[in-house]
């Protein structure tokens, strides 16, 4: 793994931790995201972002769908039932749907790379389309609440929350089932992709045992559009590639209840991703309560999962919950901000919950402290980068999910902070990918969809910085290419 640039020491904050003020114009805002969406729309789903990522992506499109709910409740659903219509008969969702109408070169890895109708087919990849075979955190049966909550009439009338009820059941039954490599009850990732967090410091140890693709073998479309020095190395790039590769030549397949031989060279617990599925499997309690279903199965795998998140990832000394390298056997060191995401989980016991509320605001994440924004990774770490993927920027849906945490456990004065210091990030840098911690300066691409669906979402709810009112909404077609 590389060293981290000089930037490793962080510099002293530029933006007082406490100088919250609101957008200088809310409605300038809310105009300049709802132009974003319209702009990435595609007629059935929504890029996050034209250059750098030119197709469908899983957990994009949630937090997008729960933005887009504020323009047009139809677009929402549309983007939901376009992401599950490309589910795996093995009840999969693929982190990436492609767009056969973008050139080949325009995006790597490319379908002929993944090649998921042949290679995936014995794990169910449909045949008319084209996808990754890996995937995403699981932000879709919140989402599918959220967006059906925005207009329960129109949903009700098309049936949104009957149609996509079985196929969330199903991928949720994929991660509880087929991702329970490590046997102990949670899901596992067997790529960095996966997480969503792609170049965290927390895969640097589990990936250097992988022997990396030479640079030479492919080709990195994503250096045409960002700046290398935000983008992860090539060095971990081959380290992509070779898991993808050897996990296409397998088939896709993953182990059942425990790890195969020969299995993935990759195979961890993240609490982020088992935190979603949590918080996403009481949302299917909602959805089943809603269609007249039983919840108490959904409520029952929460509270399994709660259990099993509790037992296999919390680290009391560290305050916080880490990730389970399943290879190794033991939990890694490195603390990311995924560790603070089980906030979202009810039902957590309070000295837990407590404990981790220090720890956000103490001095490795410096929430409302020292940085007004949650960093990606810990300030302190000795990997920390303020620039670079993953490795220190703040990003915008973990910190959407970390004010929402905030706020469900009544830490109101920090959720009214933190939702001002998101959207004053995203008015200043033009809805940037993620943004520097300390001076939240926007890094990566701009116009990006979901800091500007997430800056939607809070300028609709009420409290500081939103009004609850709605953005306006869309006749069906504008905005389609
Ligand atoms: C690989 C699309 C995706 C996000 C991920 C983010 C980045 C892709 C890449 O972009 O990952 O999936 O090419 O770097 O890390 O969270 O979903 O916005």
């Amino acid at each position: 793994m590389t060293p981290p640039p000089a930037t490793a020491t962080p510099a002293p904050p530029r933006t007082p931790a406490s100088a919250p003020a609101l957008p200088a114009d809310r409605h300038t805002l809310r105009r300049a995201a709802r132009r974003v969406l319209l702009r990435n729309w595609t007629g059935a789903a929504t890029v996050p972002s034209h250059g750098l990522y030119p197709h469908q992506w899983s957990w994009d499109s949630a937090f997008i769908a729960i933005g887009l709910r504020h323009l047009s409740p139809l677009r929402a659903q549309r983007e939901l039932e376009t992401l599950l219509g490309a589910q795996w008969g093995d009840g999969r969702v693929p982190h990436i749907v492609f767009n056969p109408a973008v050139p080949l070169d325009a995006y790597f890895p490319s379908p002929d790379f993944w090649r998921s109708s042949t290679a995936g087919a014995a794990a169910g990849a449909p045949r008319g389309l084209e996808t990754s075979g890996i995937v995403q955190p699981p932000v879709h049966a919140l989402a599918a609440w959220l967006v059906h909550r925005a207009d329960p009439a129109l949903s009700g009338g098309r049936g949104f929350l009957a149609r996509v009820y079985p196929r969330l059941v199903a991928w949720h039954r994929y991660l509880t089932e087929q991702r329970d490599l490590g046997g102990g009850g949670l899901a596992a990732i067997v790529h960095p992709w996966e997480p969503g967090m792609d170049n965290s410091p927390c895969w640097d140890r589990p990936l250097a045992r992988v022997e990396p693709t030479p640079p030479g073998a492919f080709r990195r479309a994503d250096l045409d559009h960002g700046a290398a020095a935000d983008r992860p190395t090539d060095l971990d790039y081959g380290r992509y590639v070779r898991l993808a590769t050897d996990y296409r030549d397998r088939g896709y397949r993953d182990g059942t209840t425990t790890l195969r031989t020969p299995g993935p060279a990759f195979a961890v617990e993240d609490p982020g991703v088992n935190a979603l599925l949590i918080a996403s499997e009481h949302a299917l309690a909602e959805i089943a309560t809603a269609l007249g279903t039983d919840p108490a199965p959904h409520r029952h795998r929460a509270r399994a999962l709660t259990s099993a998140l509790l037992e296999r990832l919390w680290d009391q000394g560290a305050g916080q919950f880490l990730c389970r390298d399943l290879i190794a056997g033991k939990l890694l060191p490195e603390r990311s901000a995924a560790g603070l995401l089980p906030l979202l989980v009810p039902d957590l016991p309070r000295a837990v919950v407590r404990t981790l509320l220090d720890t956000a605001r103490g001095t490795h994440f410096g929430l409302g402290t020292t940085v007004r924004l949650l960093p990606s990774y810990d300030l302190r770490g000795p990997a920390f980068d303020r620039h670079r993927y993953w490795r220190g920027p703040a990003w915008s849906n973990v910190n959407w999910l970390m004010e929402r945490a905030l706020r469900r456990h009544g830490e109101r004065a920090a959720a009214d902070a933190l939702r001002t210091a998101i959207l004053d990030a995203a008015a200043a840098s033009g809805f940037a990918e993620y943004v520097d911690p300390y001076t939240a300066e926007g890094r990566g691409t701009r116009d990006f969809s979901w800091t500007a669906a997430l800056a939607l979402d809070l300028l609709a709810a009420p409290g500081p910085g939103g009004d609850d009112d709605r953005a306006g909404t869309v006749r069906d077609g504008e905005g389609e290419r």
